[in-house]
């Protein structure tokens, strides 16, 4: 390789950069990893993606020397791309587990966003940018949303004004993105903003390359409603990894042999949902719950291989918990997230975990930061972690003969019940617990889950709609995103969850799989009824 095909980066491993690599390469680039600050400052071009939390990624800048080279790179105008932490680092300090200071490069105090006026936090999706100079790397960006997800961000003032070429309105006007000279940093993914992140990245690399801009006419305006596109993946009965699909949760053909539902090849129906327009794509493991997911290897092949060609964010779930292996190797739920994180997860997502998680919280009241929930999200933070919630109604005629959360329901049940509850279940939906979604989704957001993924045994795989009683109840209870999920069977109910309901996404698995509905329609509709979305 020559040199000017070079890019350095600065890959400290706190966490998943390996979507920043496959961005690289994607677009005919290798990288160099940094080993030592001299490496930093013989650099050609710097790509700094930060990861994981502020405090210990200073710690190691520090310790290692590799902050000082930092810093006088900067300073000495060298080609530098920071990405979201690596954008927050160059600020004077942070609040996350703070005051912490940072390299001081840009004057500002990184602070929380601010969840009082109704913002949920993490800021987790696709957000518009206003550009306020000349920033060379967001050019092709023009009208189009672009990915983030973080708690904390840098805010704009007299001083730092100097050095702003974009900022975001999400509550408040934070800083989007900075430029000075050579050296630029995004608080966004641009390798996980589908073609819009790639050209901020190819942008970067050649910066003086002509090339052709693609922009949309409408103008996007706000934080968009996501379309998630969701592969239930299990080996069937011939030991092959397949794309699969329940009624109900019921993955099994009725018809003859009674084999397992094939409805395609993992990878392959990633690629084709991202190339339509899926604005995140979730593997769930459905079996990983008696199967040791690390034992797992061909899920783990999945990720790797699907985040080569998917630059949206990726979720997988199945199996997140701690587990002793047949060797009496016991292994951390933190241990098996980190290795689904190496292989290309951006957000890991916990099931049966999370219940049993949440059961101990409401008896005990106590904290014990030893759950999955809690150990990821220290680790890698709350946006990386997802909790799925597999509830089952349980019809009530007077809400007071449960001690458990219920609501009037909008159709009411077989017998003309008038009330439900909403069990939480685990494997699988084979197993009903005594606690109900409401509980649990409150639970779980105390414990330091990021986002819920809120399903419907009933309405899975029905196609007559969401459960949108429930997903009112759930997205008003907690002030994180809540994705909806189960039962989409047409564009119109994408349009009902959206405006009936707080949902920050919505989730759909069958609809898509059997082709009866595109992507792009989807989103097609929703900008028809006003509804802000990605094109
Ligand atoms: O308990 O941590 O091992 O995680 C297991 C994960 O697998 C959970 O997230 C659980 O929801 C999921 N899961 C387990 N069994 C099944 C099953 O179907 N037999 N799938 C299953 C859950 C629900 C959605 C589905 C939507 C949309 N599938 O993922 O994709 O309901 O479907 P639709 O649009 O076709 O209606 P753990």
């Amino acid at each position: 390789s020559t040199d000017d095909s070079v890019v350095t980066l600065l890959d400290y491993g706190a966490g998943n950069v390996r979507s920043v690599r496959n961005a690289i390469r994607h677009l005919g680039f290798h990288i160099k990893d940094v080993q030592t600050p001299k490496d930093i400052l013989n650099a050609r071009r710097l790509i700094f993606p930060g990861v994981g939390a502020f405090a210990p990624a200073m710690d190691v800048l520090n310790n290692t020397g590799m902050g000082e080279a930092l810093c006088t790179y900067i300073q000495n105008d060298r080609p530098f791309l920071g990405i979201c932490l690596g954008l927050q680092l160059l600020f004077e300090s942070s609040e996350e587990n703070g005051p912490v200071g940072g390299l001081g490069l840009i004057p500002g105090v990184v602070g929380r966003f601010d969840s009082s006026n109704g913002f949920r936090v993490p800021h987790i999706g696709w957000n518009a940018l206003q550009i306020t100079k000349d920033s060379e790397i967001l050019d092709d960006i023009g009208n189009r949303h672009v990915y983030f997800v973080h708690s904390y961000r840098a805010m704009p003032s007299n001083e730092n004004k100097e050095w702003i070429s974009s900022t975001c309105n999400y509550g408040d006007e934070f800083i989007a993105s900075v430029r000075k000279g050579k050296v630029h940093a995004v608080q966004f993914h641009p390798e996980k903003s589908g073609d819009v992140g790639l050209s901020v990245l190819r942008r970067f690399l050649l910066p003086n390359s002509s090339l052709t801009e693609k922009r949309t006419e409408r103008k996007a305006s706000k934080l968009a409603k996501r379309v998630i596109a969701c592969l239930d993946v299990r080996t069937n009965d011939k030991g092959d990894l397949v794309v699969t699909k329940g009624d109900q949760y019921d993955v099994r053909e009725h018809a003859e042999k009674n084999e397992v539902r094939n409805l395609g090849k993992p990878v392959e129906l990633a690629g084709k949902y991202y190339e339509d327009g899926a604005d995140e794509v979730s593997f769930l493991n459905i079996t990983g719950f008696r199967d040791f997911p690390l034992g797992d290897l061909p899920m783990l092949q999945v990720l790797r291989s699907a985040s080569e060609n998917v630059f949206v964010p990726l979720t997988v779930g199945g199996g997140i918990r701690d587990f002793t292996d047949s060797n009496d190797r016991y292994y951390s739920s933190l241990e098996v997230a980190s290795e689904y994180f190496r292989s290309g997860a951006d957000k890991i997502s916990i099931g049966s975990d999370a219940v049993h998680a949440a059961e101990e919280y409401l008896k005990t009241k106590v904290k014990t930061g030893k759950s999955s929930i809690e150990q990821i999200s220290r680790v890698y933070g709350n946006q990386a972690v997802v909790v799925s919630i597999d509830p089952r109604r349980v019809y009530l005629n007077d809400p007071s003969d449960v001690e458990f959360k219920s609501i009037r329901l909008t159709n009411p049940g077989p017998n003309g019940e008038e009330y439900a509850w909403y069990q939480c279940t685990i494997n699988g939906g084979r197993e009903g617990r005594p606690i109900g979604a409401y509980e649990l989704a409150k639970s779980v957001e105390e414990l330091g889950a990021g986002e819920i993924l809120l399903n419907c045994i009933d309405c899975d795989g029905q196609g007559k709609g969401f459960d949108i009683d429930l997903i009112k109840m759930i997205s008003d209870a907690v002030s994180i995103p809540v994705i909806a999920s189960s039962g989409a069977g047409a564009v119109e109910h994408f349009s009902d969850v959206f405006s009936k309901t707080n949902a920050s996404a919505a989730l759909a698995a069958g609809i898509f799989h059997r082709k009866e509905v595109p992507i792009r329609s989807v989103k097609e509709h929703l900008l028809k009824e006003g509804i802000e979305v990605r094109i």
